[in-house]
């Protein structure tokens, strides 16, 4: 299993100017659609649990049990989570977090879905532009990715993966490297796609995420 390391930064219009003047190589552009996830009482979402269709995948984010207190306001900026696209992980975890009935194996995942009777809390798509940059010599594959999400919402990451349980001290350098060649000043936290769309589209769920500080 893998960890995603990242970290958000606002988009400037000459972004994609700064990716090429760093050697950074453009990886294509795809577009996606994406439905979240959760139960009435967000029983998910205030456990920083992001249950998503991705156009047909099912993806869960969760927290990485690996978290640290972290002392350096440059690595506070950055966010660790796990990213689960093999159903029968996926169930396994929503069984526990959202203590109900595991289901006999041969029981498809999305019928046993459908008796969770969660609801879609959020839909929008993203047009992604991605850039990888080259390793330091030490295996670390830097990327950077551009959103435009159609709520009118632009949004980069730069972003390394890490194994499950291996520290993240040297992803959180390299990503910190890459934002200072990319010019990214600044130690403020950015929002993302969902903390914006939530803001804007679900004000009483957004309260709720920011009174338990998930978001
Ligand atoms: C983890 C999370 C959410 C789920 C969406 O994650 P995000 O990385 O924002 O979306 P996306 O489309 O870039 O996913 P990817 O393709 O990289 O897997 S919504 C809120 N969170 C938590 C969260 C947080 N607390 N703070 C920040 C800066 N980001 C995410």
């Amino acid at each position: 299993m893998q960890v995603e390391v990242e970290r958000k930064f606002v988009c400037d219009s000459d972004i994609q100017q700064k990716l090429q003047q760093i050697g950074a190589v453009c990886l294509g552009q795809r577009e996606f659609r994406d439905q979240y996830f959760d139960s009435d009482d967000f029983t998910l979402t205030l456990r920083d649990f992001w249950l998503r269709k991705r156009d047909a995948s099912w993806e869960l984010k969760r927290p990485s049990a690996s978290r640290r207190s972290v002392e350096r306001s440059s690595e506070r900026l950055c966010t660790n989570y796990r990213e689960l696209t093999d159903p029968r992980e996926i169930k396994a975890e929503l069984t526990e977090v959202m203590r109900t009935e595991s289901c006999a194996d041969d029981e498809e995942f999305e019928s046993w879905l459908q008796r969770l009777t969660l609801k879609c809390f959020a839909e929008f798509t993203t047009v992604r532009r991605s850039y990888a940059l080259g390793d330091e010599g030490d295996g670390t594959r830097v990327r950077v990715d551009l959103d435009q999400a159609d709520f009118g919402y632009c949004v980069g990451e730069i972003e390394v993966l890490v194994s499950d349980g291996e520290d993240t001290t040297l992803a959180m350098r390299r990503i910190e490297e890459a934002a200072l060649k990319l010019g990214l000043a600044g130690e403020k936290k950015v929002q993302g796609k969902m903390e914006v769309y939530l803001k804007r589209f679900h004000p009483h769920h957004y309260t709720q995420l920011l009174d338990a500080h998930v978001l």
